[in-house]
């Protein structure tokens, strides 16, 4: 190769500013100014860890309680706002979080929209949500799933208070300009089956004969902490401990053994009293809900004690480790079910983690 080819050609370093406003006329920008903003060696998150003490939110919750109708405000939320990204409502880059609140007598009305959305109920007993003309029940626990368009109203006909942790796909869905959203004509929507249906007849292991499976979203829609309490502790009498999630399951879709919803995968786990589990990271953001115990988690340079109903969460990447002082549950949720799709999905376990550092 002729080397006076390669150097003789006008180099514009002494002009970048000018060469810069030039293509920018164009909508053209350089790569090589944010090339390694774009691509980066690590996740690179602006995601932060932090925990929100069920206490003080309730507190203020409550009050909000004081101050607008759940019918007044739509949906009477405080969102749970990563403090790493203010304003943009999100307690994870992919996923929102939200502490909502029905009063007795309340309805929250019946609305549709493109997000998935997964209800933990935090407090109270007895209230419901109706979800695609079937109604279920709302107890301490109890993992609960709105389908992408599916028609929801939530009616507390209760005599207490009822909270539960909204979690949903909103960035995602934002982010991929996917957003439909419409109202109901009145408040609460026809219920068509009767209560206990889809438990019945998609949650006890057994399916209708001709159930067309393949549907993304599982077609059970409430997973109630009793049954799930149950499993945890008859395995742990032969557990295999996983020295990084002591035992932890996974929230299925009896359609297809997938996560249970499209966008977010969920899961319950059980770290005995004592256990203390090895560093572990992965790149899905994960929020964290105790449900019984006590402990205390480490999350990168961070560490949380926690307790029942509190909430925190990890960013991606971000080493998590667990210790249990009593029995302990732990809720967790994350954008999961899309990485693997992607092909993006990475953990780095225990030793090996501590060592690559
Ligand atoms: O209950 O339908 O926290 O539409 C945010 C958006 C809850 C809901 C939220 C919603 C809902």
């Amino acid at each position: 190769m002729n080397k006076d080819t390669t150097t003789e050609a006008p180099r514009p370093t002494d002009n970048w500013a000018g060469y810069y406003e030039k293509i920018g006329k164009q909508h053209l920008a350089p790569l090589w100014e944010v090339m390694s903003e774009l691509v980066t060696p690590q996740p690179a998150s602006a995601c932060r860890p932090h925990l929100w003490r069920y206490a003080l939110a309730r507190e203020v919750l409550m009050e909000a309680g004081g101050l607008i109708t759940a019918k007044e405000a739509e949906r009477r939320v405080l969102i749970l706002e990563n403090p790493g990204m203010p304003g943009q409502s999100r307690i994870t880059t992919s996923l929102y979080g939200g502490l909502q609140l029905v009063l007795p007598g309340e309805v929250a009305p019946a609305h549709r929209h493109s997000q998935s959305a997964l209800r933990f109920v935090m407090e109270g007993s007895g209230a419901h949500t109706t979800v695609g003309g079937e109604k279920t029940l709302m107890e301490v626990g109890d993992f609960v799933i709105t389908p992408p368009l599916a028609w929801h109203d939530h009616v507390n006909d209760s005599d207490q208070p009822m909270i539960w942790l909204d979690g949903l796909d909103i960035p995602l869905v934002q982010f991929l300009d996917a957003s439909f959203a419409e109202r109901f004509d009145s408040d609460a929507q026809p219920v068509s089956r009767p209560l206990g249906d889809s438990q019945a007849r998609y949650g006890a292991n057994l399916l209708p004969v001709d159930h067309a499976s393949g549907s993304v979203v599982s077609p059970i829609f409430n997973y109630p902490y009793a049954r799930t309490r149950e499993a945890l502790e008859a395995l742990r009498r032969d557990a295999a401990w996983d020295p990084c999630h002591g035992l932890k399951m996974r929230y299925v879709n009896p359609n297809d053994g997938g996560f249970a919803m499209p966008t977010i995968g969920t899961f319950m786990q059980l770290l005995p009293r004592g256990f203390e589990t090895a560093a572990y990271r992965a790149t899905d953001a994960t929020v964290f809900v105790p449900v019984e115990g006590h402990g205390r988690t480490q999350i990168g340079d961070a560490i949380f004690a926690w307790g029942p109903q509190d909430i925190f969460v990890a960013p991606s990447w971000a080493r998590i480790s667990h210790s249990a002082e009593e029995d302990s549950t732990l809720f967790s949720f994350s954008d999961r079910p899309v990485q693997q799709k992607l092909g993006l999905w990475r953990e780095e376990r225990g030793d090996t983690a501590q060592r690559t550092t």
